[in-house]
């Protein structure tokens, strides 16, 4: 049966510690005999991946960008596979599923960051994603944008590949994201978890497993 209180998500602006932790949280639940699935937005199944290389490197030049909409249509359909291919069936036979960004990211990126209504956004998640699933517990890694992006463009320098499309994009572009997570936060308080990922690894990591042991007690 379908267990959506284990659909864990992962939220926050560029650099901010998302796959650090992600991974950190998914270490220890499966040291405490759990199966997870650890997997990430866009991307996450074959055919989503596909999707992820599309949208990330999409052409940098302005003009020739998709635009807001276009971009929150391939979010929706990388979603919809990664849902159908990986989230729902390991859901369904009682794994974990912890999610490197979800539908938060659309709704901060395409609604905050470029402008498409939330409305339609809603009703985009509601069409793609299968039984619009949603996670139960989220956790939102809080950081300045300019530490965030100087985190990223560090990484991105001494190992990773080039500074990818939302990478590039303004300050500002971020900074509105930042308000868009901040208005999710407030929406659900419940639901999403603030971390302070300005600490160093090991103390977000601490805030994240208490959190865990207090909702799951795993
Ligand atoms: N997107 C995604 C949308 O626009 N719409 C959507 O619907 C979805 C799902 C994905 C992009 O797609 C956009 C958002 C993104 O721009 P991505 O490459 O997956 O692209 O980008 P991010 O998810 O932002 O991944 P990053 O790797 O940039 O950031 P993370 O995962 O937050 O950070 P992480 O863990 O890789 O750490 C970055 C660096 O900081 C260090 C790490 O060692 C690493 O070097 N670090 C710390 N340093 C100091 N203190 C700490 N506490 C640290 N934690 C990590």
């Amino acid at each position: 049966m379908t267990d959506l209180l284990k659909f864990i998500t992962f939220e926050g602006g560029e650099g901010a510690g998302k796959s650090t932790q992600a991974r950190l949280l998914a270490d220890w639940l499966r040291g405490a005999g759990h199966e997870v699935v650890l997997t990430r937005e866009p991307g996450g199944s074959p055919g989503a991946e596909r999707i992820r290389t599309l949208i990330l490197t999409a052409d940098p030049q302005p003009e020739q960008r998709f635009d807001g909409l276009t971009e929150a249509l391939l979010h929706a359909a990388a979603r919809r596979d990664h849902c159908l291919k990986v989230v729902m069936p390991a859901l369904d036979r009682g794994a974990f599923v912890i999610s490197d960004r979800f539908s938060d990211s659309t709704i901060a990126y395409q609604g905050f960051g470029l402008g498409v209504p939330l409305e339609t956004l809603t009703r985009l998640h509601d069409l793609a994603v299968p039984r619009c699933i949603r996670p139960s517990t989220t956790f939102l890694l809080e950081l300045s944008p300019e530490d965030g992006l100087a985190r990223a463009r560090h990484r991105t320098s001494t190992s990773g590949p080039a500074i990818d499309r939302y990478e590039a994009e303004e300050l500002e572009f971020h900074q509105r994201i930042g308000v868009g997570f901040n208005a999710i936060a407030e929406a659900e308080p419940n639901r999403v978890q603030r971390i302070d990922a300005g600490r160093c690894v090991d103390e977000a990591e601490e805030s994240i497993r208490s959190i865990i042991r207090f909702r799951y007690q795993p």
